[in-house]
């Protein structure tokens, strides 16, 4: 009887440090998971863990350079656990966008309709291994040349449109908060937009779990279509910078909005252990 109690005291415990998922708002990509440069790409850009950290964003007119280049193609897969311990992070879906990602565009000569976009799919993942892809919609009618550029209008669901005014660099950076979606620039993503995709409603993806995000590079020259039907129109192709000198998407950052700390894998683990023990010890008695 006495080892029953205990094994359900410990039932219990186990249970409350699951349920007990601390918020812990506000934090950055912390590491890289995977990169895979694309082709061709930005010589002297390659180096990812430039993508980690918080924006370096230089407004309207100035292109960060603190960026990972993509390669058209390309792709690059961040984690968010905290660089100073084992304390395992991830993002959240609570309510209006949950994390902003970074690229580098800048607008030809500060008109907003003229963006210098360099498109990237955005797919979040739980397991590291089924990843769930936003849904986006092209609206731009005819191919965009090497150094062409894309009203921000005319897509949707897509990082790499909006420039980024947060800038969090020690040095040269500004108090613009890189977690406010109304200022700090970039591409703010939803979790909530997720919520029928087939690995959602499976499982596959816990979208109050979301511990990797990959960055895609879209290769723009129409071969790929949008989610028209989605959307409930046609699928359109889907167009953003080729040709000589276009080296794909850049990777400024990516902020968490609304992030969870997930109980130590440890704890868990010996907790289990010490209920399988009791649970099989009592039987050898009898
Ligand atoms: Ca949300
Ligand atoms: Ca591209």
């Amino acid at each position: 009887m006495k080892h029953l109690h205990i094994q359900s005291l410990l039932l219990s415990a186990a249970l409350l440090v699951g349920a007990n998922i601390v918020r812990a708002d506000e934090f950055f990509a912390s590491k890289v998971i995977d990169y895979q440069i694309g082709s061709p790409s930005q010589a002297g850009f390659l180096d990812s863990s430039l993508a980690l950290g918080g924006p370096r964003g230089g407004g309207n007119s100035v292109q960060s350079v603190h960026v990972t280049n993509l390669g058209v193609s390309g792709q690059l897969t961040l984690g968010f656990d905290d660089p100073a311990g084992p304390t395992q992070r991830a993002i959240a879906n609570h309510a209006g966008p949950d994390f902003i990602v970074f690229e580098n565009p800048i607008y030809a000569g500060g008109d907003t309709t003229k963006s210098f976009a360099e498109l990237m799919f955005v797919e979040v993942s739980s397991n590291g291994t089924d990843f769930a892809r936003f849904p986006v919609q092209s609206k731009t009618s005819a191919p965009v040349g090497a150094f062409g550029t894309i009203n921000p209008a005319d897509v949707t669901g897509f990082a790499g449109v909006h420039p980024v005014f947060a800038n969090t660099d020690p040095v040269n950076g500004n108090t613009i908060d890189p977690f406010d979606p109304s200022v700090a620039g970039g591409d703010a993503f939803d979790l909530s937009l997720l919520a029928t995709n087939s690995l959602v409603t499976s499982g596959a993806v816990n979208l109050d779990e979301i511990r990797y995000v990959r960055l895609i590079d879209v290769k723009g020259d129409g071969t790929l279509m949008d989610d028209g039907p989605l959307f409930g129109v046609a699928a359109n192709p889907i167009y953003d910078p080729t040709g000589s000198g276009s080296g794909g998407a850049d990777v400024d950052a990516i902020s968490v909005i609304h992030g969870e700390v997930l109980p130590e894998p440890e704890t868990l683990g010996m907790l289990g252990l010490a209920c399988l023990f009791l649970r099989k010890r009592p039987r050898r008695i009898a």
